[in-house]
């Protein structure tokens, strides 16, 4: 858990939560910052693992009932109602953990449009990766 409020902060220091404004602008800089913050591994673009474990620790603090899902209030704007509704994939109104995580790596691929299994910001400035990096904030 200290490993992850460290993340959190680590965000915060980065500029990150600030920065959510500038995401629906579309600004360059907020897919770099956040290619800064979520690269773990430093080697200047983001692998799935690095967005995957980004995604997972942001699917437990948006799940304030901890009932192990989030329905469309506690996924708030993050994503359209369609995309929810496409990620839902038992349509029982509520995302798990599982789906979430599907719909992140269906954005993931979609943003890596040279197929190299990493997101560069550029990349990340596309329009998918712009929904994924959406997806992902804290
Ligand atoms: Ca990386
Ligand atoms: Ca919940
Ligand atoms: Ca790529």
């Amino acid at each position: 858990m200290i490993d992850r409020r460290f993340f959190v902060s680590e965000l915060i220091a980065c500029g990150l939560s600030v920065a959510i404004l500038p995401i629906a602008s579309g600004s360059k800089s907020f897919a770099a910052a956040a290619l800064a913050a979520l690269d773990k591994d430093n080697d200047g673009t983001l692998d799935l693992a690095e967005v995957k474990d980004a995604a997972a620790s942001v699917f437990d603090k948006l799940d304030k009932d901890s009932d192990a899902t989030l329905d469309r209030k506690e996924f708030g704007g993050r994503a359209g109602k369609t995309q929810f509704k496409q990620a839902d994939l038992d349509s029982d109104g509520t995302l798990t953990k599982d789906e979430h995580l599907g719909l992140v790596e269906k954005l993931f691929n979609a943003a890596d449009a040279d197929k190299d299994g990493t997101l560069t910001a550029k990349e990340l400035h596309s329009k998918a990766g712009r929904a994924l990096l959406r997806l992902i904030q804290p």
